[in-house]
């Protein structure tokens, strides 16, 4: 099947593409242009082959239903693997297969693999066409839905092509959903040949190759040999009453509401105040040292690819009015009448449905353990376009990204970590991004205490050795005259009966205020050993009615504890060897000194 086109002239493209189609042989290659009336077309054949449910178009304008198969629900990062000729470049914090063995298991899995089927071609842009900050990435796909949900969440089509020229560079991506076999699945990254491929999936973060593959894992590579950071943040812009709009990128392991926060909506006091939140992006910056000195960033993408069970209008208003239309629902329940509905989702549940599964459901069903069976699946997701975001910012086209005043990392901390505290330093911040940790809470798994280390919620992104990214982002703060100060914040410290001490969702605007008062140098701090923590004035928390013994909990620095997690994180470097930048080790000594007031 010749790749024949008059959307491009360029030679390696077609080379690739020529290659790639003798080894999955599909029937047919289409071209996407980017163009509505070919996404509609695309859709009607969904819906026809019944890859697509078409929802309701009165109550849901562009809205449509798709369900994965059952063993296909979630990334599989045991199946995830970094392909390079060194083990020790993938480290030891990654799956680790050599270029050789990858190409011929994958290669094997991908053979014929398209037969009887179409494949379609999706040139997209990771950032504003044609901005210091973008690249291009070209993904060969054999599924509708993939390419509907990259229409959503990357610029797509011809005008990519355009910019791309006759030798514009490209990450060759190449996705095949195969039998959907999980013993026949691999999710391969090729970072020294800028190539992924992924083959036995059809789920979102295995097979749109545009986010986790390419925006982070591969990225990551290239940032590290160029000088820049892609990193797993969002980005929000928070405008003072002044009317000035200050820009933060924020770190958490997934599903810790990074959606929820970059959506924001100001508490009723904030906004009197004369507070607005401005929504840049919920997963992914990537961010440059300009010529001030600074780091600015961009959303490399255009959509979100949101997990639904829990939004609700209380928990995230905006998310919900961005998925009114135009809308993939991915695994959530399918209402009688052609809606949708997801635990957490606002009202009553529906008295029926049918299931993620497509079994017919009803709210009182239990499973043998008499626990209720859910409609939604667990990580059942809405992909939506940002522009559709209340809070969208207009900022998100321009070609030379926002100023960063503040990084900002967090964790789920139910003991240890205050709500909210400064790094005394770049260097001090890697290390509080470098030892980032989520802890599983009594409420939810039962076992108090236990650690995930989970460093710039990168773990399972980082698309090389991480002690080499530690170093990386040590060196960027050396290279910037004006870098961001580094902050850390906890939205789940929790009392002893597991209960939170703090309200979160738009209340978390009051943590976000005092960082930024910190960066103009107008809100008071504590020196403690872990960092600056607010005094209790120095926050405003107008309106809470917290008690003072609360708000001093949530404050709270316990030396003996957090001597305990030094040991955790002493054990934690051990995995790195002496690759691990002694920086890292001088700040767990200093902590250490600090907390035993030597
Ligand atoms: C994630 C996601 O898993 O964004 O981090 O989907
Ligand atoms: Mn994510």
């Amino acid at each position: 099947m010749p790749a024949e086109t008059n959307m491009t002239r360029h030679q390696k493209l077609l080379g690739w593409l020529d290659e790639m189609a003798a080894l999955c042989r599909p029937d047919q290659i289409v071209w996407i242009d980017g163009s509505d009336e070919q996404r509609d077309q695309l859709r009607a054949e969904a819906f026809a082959t019944g890859e697509l449910i078409e929802l309701n178009q009165r109550k849901m304008p562009g809205c449509v239903y798709h369900r994965t198969a059952r063993n296909d629900v979630a990334r599989t990062e045991n199946l995830t693997y970094i392909c390079t000729t060194k083990k020790d470049d993938a480290g030891p914090t990654n799956n680790w297969m050599s270029p050789e063995e990858g190409y011929r298991r994958a290669g094997e899995i991908f053979k014929g693999s398209m037969k009887g089927r179409t494949m379609y071609v999706i040139p997209f842009s990771l950032g504003p066409i044609g901005s210091v900050f973008s690249k291009i990435g070209v993904e060969l796909t054999d599924s509708i839905y993939v390419v509907l949900n990259m229409l959503i969440m990357v610029r797509c089509g011809q005008a990519v092509l355009d910019k791309l020229g006759s030798d514009g560079e490209f990450t060759r991506c190449l996705h095949g959903k195969a039998e959907r076999d999980l013993n026949r699945r691999l999710i391969l990254h090729f970072p020294e040949d800028n190539t992924i491929w992924s083959v036995g999936s059809g789920y979102g973060g295995n097979v749109l190759l545009s986010k986790k593959c390419m925006a982070l894992r591969i990225a990551s590579h290239q940032a590290h040999q160029e000088g820049w950071l892609a990193e797993h943040m969002l980005i929000l812009g928070v405008e003072h009453p002044s009317g000035l709009i200050e820009y933060l990128a924020a770190a958490f392991p997934s599903a810790c509401g990074k959606t929820n926060l970059a959506m924001l909506v100001p508490p009723e006091g904030m906004t009197r105040k004369g507070y607005r939140i401005w929504t840049v992006g919920d997963d992914i910056a990537w961010m440059r040292i300009d010529t001030d000195g600074a780091l600015w960033g961009v959303n490399p993408e255009t959509g979100f690819f949101g997990v639904a069970p829990g939004t609700n209008l209380k928990t995230n208003p905006n998310a919900i009015a961005t998925v009114r239309r135009n809308t993939i629902f991915t695994n959530v329940l399918l209402r009688e009448g052609k809606t949708v509905w997801w635990e957490g989702a606002d009202g009553e549940p529906p008295a029926r449905g049918s299931d993620w599964q497509g079994e017919p459901w009803h709210p009182d069903m239990v499973d043998e353990n008499g626990k209720p069976i859910p409609g939604a699946h667990p990580n059942a997701r809405f992909t939506a376009p940002i522009s559709q975001c209340p809070s969208h910012s207009f900022r998100i086209e321009h070609h030379h990204g926002i100023p960063i005043s503040a990084v900002i990392f967090g964790g789920r901390r139910a003991r240890l970590a205050p709500l909210v505290y400064q790094a005394y330093s770049w260097q001090h911040g890697v290390f509080v991004g470098a030892t980032m940790a989520s802890e599983r809470t009594a409420a939810q798994y039962g076992k108090l205490g236990e650690v995930r280390r989970d460093p710039m919620a990168m773990l399972p992104f980082c698309g090389y050795n991480m002690a080499d990214y530690f170093r990386h982002w040590l060196q960027m703060g050396q290279r910037m005259t004006r870098p961001p100060k580094i902050f850390h914040v906890n939205w789940f410290r929790a009392d002893e009966d597991g209960e939170f001490l703090w309200p979160g969702y738009g209340e978390n605007l009051r943590a976000l205020e005092w960082i930024l008062d910190r960066c103009r140098g107008e809100a008071d701090a504590v020196a403690t050993p872990i960092g600056y923590v607010p005094t209790p004035e120095s926050l405003d928390l107008t309106g809470l009615e917290l008690p003072p013994e609360v708000v001093e909990e949530l404050l709270r620095v316990d030396n003996h504890e957090w001597l305990k997690e030094a040991d955790s994180i002493a054990e934690f470097f051990k995995k790195f060897d002496d690759r691990l930048p002694h920086a890292l080790v001088d700040e767990l000594d200093s902590l250490r000194r600090r907390l035993t007031g030597q």
